[in-house]
């Protein structure tokens, strides 16, 4: 018997608003227009706005489809090597934390799904615990905890009248927190201001952190793609290790090894004895296995040869640096090309100083939606765009239609 059209089991099921930075890509690209143009997903294109796969990349799979793999399955922690060669990277090999085996790290479902499961690893430990995160954030934070149940609540940390850090709103909110909460900081390359905190900041968020005994948990998904030096884009999770303080760090491939699809990263706990670091992890993988049992092998892998390697990792630094440099040289562009046609006076000096993958525009909603409706150019609309998706050729027509909505809408 055919069952009627109109009897649905799923009226009750509304449509889901599009994802406000995925959702971009696809209203991107059922634009017709020519001059169209995609800033919206934080994704690294080349100068001729293609996507690409590094070529140390591309070394390792054939490494690995030489030596023949095979497909079964990873234990629920992940691929040893990975977990190993991830900690390394983020930590230092010699950290002494790693020496003795203090750090619970789990291979997860890249930045995203390690952030979750470490959401999931709150909810349940510390249900009283709320986590703080930044106002504003990445979109999808919120979202993570929302799903996970997890209470949130937002700190001070852009200040529209500086177009720089609120330190002082920022450390006023964590000190005013409930003690023991989760204190969400971004690693490096802030998203999406680009605005980081300077070394001496970060020494006194650490004070006010250890003093409220909050947790700081990081989010680490660009590291090496800041300053163009994994070092150097690790050294705030370092400084908190190096006190002795307990850390959650959730690691992302995505973008510094241009993985996206691989969904590849870890979380990491930092703990104060190898015996809670055991017992740690032993939760993290009890709550992994009903969500998604165990991950993928083919990311972990490249990591871990491309890590493990000293040639190739020096071709990925290489490689890394050369992304770095070719989004600091759209930046450089575009400000010359704001400031020259721009008559008006506006000081656009704060493009220069953001840092990372995106240019926090302090275009507002209006603005970003003339953006895209008259200029045919894609962006999020908290006014940030992403310079990796932009090339030399067009930062004169993004000037153009960044002072055309400036000036003209409001
Ligand atoms: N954390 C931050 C701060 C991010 O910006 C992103 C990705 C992630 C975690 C997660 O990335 P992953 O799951 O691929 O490891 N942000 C992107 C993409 C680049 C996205 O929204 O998913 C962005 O455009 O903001």
């Amino acid at each position: 018997m055919a069952l009627a059209v109109d009897a649905s089991r799923f009226e009750g099921v509304p449509m889901a608003p599009p994802d406000p930075i995925l959702g971009v890509s696809e209203a991107f690209k059922a634009d017709t227009s020519d001059l169209k143009l995609n800033l919206g997903v934080g994704a690294y294109r080349t100068e001729e706005l293609q996507p690409a796969v590094l070529n140390v990349v591309k070394k390792a799979e054939k490494l690995m489809l030489e030596k023949g793999e095979n497909k079964e399955y990873l234990p629920i922690e992940g691929f040893a090597a990975f977990n190993k060669a991830t900690a390394d990277l983020l930590l230092g090999a010699d950290n002494p934390v790693i020496k003795q085996g203090r750090v619970a790290t789990l291979q997860s479902l890249s930045g995203t799904g390690s952030l979750r499961l470490a959401a999931a690893f709150i909810q349940r430990y510390f249900p009283d615990a709320k986590v703080l995160i930044s106002s504003p954030t990445w979109g999808n934070h919120k979202n993570i905890f929302n799903d996970a149940r997890v209470p949130w609540s937002e700190y001070r940390y852009y200040d529209p009248k500086t177009v720089g850090l609120d330190f002082e709103g920022m450390i006023a909110d964590i000190q005013a927190a409930p003690e023991g909460s989760f204190v969400l900081l971004h690693g490096c390359a802030h998203n999406p201001t680009g605005i980081d905190p300077t070394p001496e900041q970060w020494e006194k968020l650490a004070d006010v952190i250890e003093e409220k005994k909050h947790m700081p948990f990081f989010d680490v998904a660009y590291q090496g793609f800041a300053s163009g030096s994994l070092d150097e884009d690790a050294s705030s999770v370092r400084l908190f290790v190096k006190r002795g303080l307990e850390v959650f760090v959730a690691q992302s491939y995505s973008k510094n090894l241009g993985l996206y699809a691989e969904r590849i990263g870890a979380i990491n706990v930092i703990c104060s004895a190898p015996e809670v670091a055991d017992r740690v992890k032993s939760q993290l993988k009890r709550l992994a296995r009903p969500m998604y049992s165990n991950p993928p092998i083919h990311g972990a892998k490249i990591v871990a040869n491309v890590v493990g390697d000293p040639t190739m990792f020096g071709e990925w630094k290489e490689e890394m640096e050369q992304m770095a440099g070719r989004i600091k040289n759209v930046r450089q562009k575009l400000y010359d090309s704001l400031t020259e046609k721009d008559q008006s006076g506006k000081d656009w000096s704060f493009i220069l100083s953001q840092i990372g993958m995106f240019s926090f525009t302090g275009l507002n909603r209006p603005q970003s939606d003339n953006m895209t409706d008259k200029w045919h150019i894609y962006m999020t609309k908290d006014g940030r765009i992403s310079l990796a998706g932009l090339n030399l050729a067009k930062c004169e027509y993004l000037a153009d239609a960044i002072i055309d909505s400036f000036h003209n809408v409001n």
